[in-house]
């Protein structure tokens, strides 16, 4: 095999530049193959959910009904599942474990058996929560909040999901601990310091699902218990829960800083700004998860009203990375000659996927942001909340700005793994796949916000509505989303078939492991932005302020305010 081929002429499709020494970076042959593993599953993860998604929008929009007892709500749990949690955490630790190796080097054997056993466990639980879905028995949706009730070995299975994902985190925190003590008083390598921030996160929030499952959830469904305080078990959710939505969103943000830069053939705008911003988000994302609850009686409304406050605080990295990317783009824009404001646009490689799909992210990042802006103010909330038009702003963050930016990633990462390099006429599905995402998605996440405005709820079918009068209005908008859906279907076929090319039949050679320079890179960090005693310190304060009194008042019986919905504190 001819390994650092000429890549210059089977490359000319990407306006490619000659690579330099030290672009020439392969990963070592066992963690490819570890990094390998883990997009396996996301991409059997892919078929299955999407083809869940396609039955839910047919069964909506009242065009097909399902075969054999299958019910609606048992496809929407195999749905969220299986996108929203496994996909994401399978890609993620496959991508993080590629990004430390790349950037600090090889794992040691003790590191990658941890990242193998975190993958095994993962897959375990996966298999135990999907046979218990599967069979009909854990129909409680991707919040399995109570008291929908699973069976005991779907709570098991997910705990161990989270379990795994720990063991992982640990070994990919091992090999950026070892770099540090290797390279005293240097800066970290930029990606590397991403992946801690993010794996701590995962970590600390991620203690909050563990308990409502393991405290709560499992004694409950083993009969142990009786019943178990919903309010308790939402807030323990949710605290995980908006942090889980970061930690998808994170390494999308990794990408956008440190990868997609040197894909265009730029330099980062900042290392500085970009660790700021991480460090931000380890701060912010977690005392926030009360935005998910601003409609439940039983929390006071002070505290829905601090947690609104630090929502807003945790938008201020979003706009710095906002910012970030539109300097980064307009510099290199401005180098190549570009004039006026949006002249940068046109010098973009528009013919490389690598940088369309994250591109076509962050477009739809613009109106799905300004969702969340939506729902976190607590007025507005009480138009949008339990409609469908909240469907609509996690398909355009996770569904389109996170997952466009992992495709992307996928479309060099498993190349460089699997020893093959990109052709043009794979590149050229890669684009089609995106451009039809972002039409299919415009389409259906487009009409959901629309009907949502108008009432139209939220997991539910139009058969429970069947007859009524609103219910027959909202119909052409769930036909407008069988549309959108059944395009985006075929977009998820698309990645299918560059994946399966990508893995076993494209030419063999050397495809690069993008990582960008920034433009401040031979200054030094702000201290205080790599130390974790301080910055464990002020996330478990931040957490401790948010939460305190509004959990304890769980345990007040009658809790303060709940009195009931619009009497009294409450909301
Ligand atoms: Fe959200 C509900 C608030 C971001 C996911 N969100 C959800 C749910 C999910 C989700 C899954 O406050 C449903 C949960 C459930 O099942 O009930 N969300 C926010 C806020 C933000 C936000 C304030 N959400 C996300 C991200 C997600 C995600 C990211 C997944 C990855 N969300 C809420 C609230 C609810 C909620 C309430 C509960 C609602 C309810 O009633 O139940 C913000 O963090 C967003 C900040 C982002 C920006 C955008 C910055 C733009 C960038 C792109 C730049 C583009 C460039 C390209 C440079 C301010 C970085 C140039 C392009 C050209 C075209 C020129
Ligand atoms: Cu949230």
């Amino acid at each position: 095999m001819n390994s650092i081929q000429t890549t210059d002429e089977r490359l000319s499709f990407r306006n490619h530049q000659p690579l330099l020494e030290k672009d020439k970076v392969v990963l070592d042959r066992k963690d490819a193959k570890l990094v390998m593993a883990h997009m396996y599953v996301a991409i059997v993860c892919l078929i299955l959910g999407g083809l869940a998604g396609l039955l839910q929008t047919l069964v909506r929009s009242g065009t097909l009904k399902l075969p054999a007892g299958i019910g609606y709500y048992q496809i929407l749990t195999v749905h969220g599942i299986i996108l929203a949690l496994v996909l994401t955490t399978f890609f993620i630790m496959g991508f993080q474990t590629s990004a430390v190796a790349r950037t600090c080097g090889p794992l040691t054997a003790l590191q990658r058996k941890l990242v193998w056993i975190g993958f095994w466990v993962m897959l375990i639980g996966t298999a135990m929560a999907a046979t218990m879905v599967l069979l009909n028995k854990a129909t409680v949706l991707y919040t399995f909040y109570a008291p929908l009730q699973a069976h005991v070995i779907f709570y098991v299975g997910m705990a161990l999901v989270v379990v795994g994902s720990w063991i992982s985190a640990a070994g990919q925190i091992m090999r950026y601990a070892q770099w540090r003590r290797e390279h005293k008083g240097q800066k970290t390598p930029l990606l590397s310091y991403m992946v801690t921030i993010n794996n701590v996160m995962w970590i600390v929030c991620s203690l909050g699902v563990a308990s409502t499952v393991l405290f709560q959830m499992i004694p409950w469904s083993l009969g142990l218990v009786e019943r178990i305080d919903v309010s308790l078990s939402r807030t323990l959710f949710w605290y995980f829960g908006h942090a889980l939505v970061y930690f998808w969103l994170l390494p999308a943000y990794m990408a956008w800083y440190a990868i997609v830069p040197k894909i265009i053939g730029a330099t980062a705008f900042s290392d500085n700004l970009a660790r700021m911003s991480f460090m931000l988000f380890l701060f912010f994302s977690i005392p926030v998860g009360i935005h998910h609850q601003l409609v439940e009686p039983g929390i006071d409304v002070l505290w829905k009203y601090v947690q609104v406050v630090l929502t807003f605080m945790v938008v201020i990295p979003s706009l710095m990375t906002a910012f970030s990317l539109f300097a980064t783009f307009e510099a290199y824009g401005r180098k190549q000659g570009a004039k006026g404001i949006l002249g940068w646009f046109k010098n973009l490689p528009w013919g490389d996927a690598r940088f369309v799909l994250p591109f076509i992210g962050m477009a739809a990042f613009i109106p799905g942001g300004a969702g969340g802006l939506v729902n976190a103010s607590a007025q507005m909330d009480q138009v949008v909340h339990n409609t469908i038009w909240i469907t609509g702003h996690f398909h355009l963050t996770v569904a389109t700005a996170v997952i466009l930016t992992f495709f992307g990633t996928m479309y060099w990462l498993i190349p460089h793994c699997t020893g093959r390099v990109m052709t043009k006429s794979i590149n050229k599905l890669a684009l089609i796949q995106g451009y039809m995402w972002a039409l299919g998605m415009s389409i259906m996440s487009g009409a959901m916000h629309f009907i949502g405005l108008f009432g139209a709820p939220r997991r539910s079918t139009y058969s429970e509505y069947g007859g009524s009068k609103v219910a027959a209005e909202w119909i052409p908008y769930q036909v407008i989303q069988a549309i959108g859906g059944t395009i985006l279907f075929v977009s998820i076929i698309l990645v299918v078939i560059v994946f399966i090319q990508l893995c076993f039949f494209a030419p063999k050679g050397f495809e690069e492991y993008p990582v960008a320079e920034a433009m401040d890179q031979n200054q030094p960090t702000y201290k205080f932005v790599e130390n974790w005693k301080f910055l464990i310190v002020v996330t478990i304060a931040l957490i401790l302020i948010a939460y305190t009194i509004p959990v304890g008042q769980m345990f007040i019986d009658p809790p303060p305010g709940a009195k009931g919905f619009g009497e009294g504190k409450v909301w």
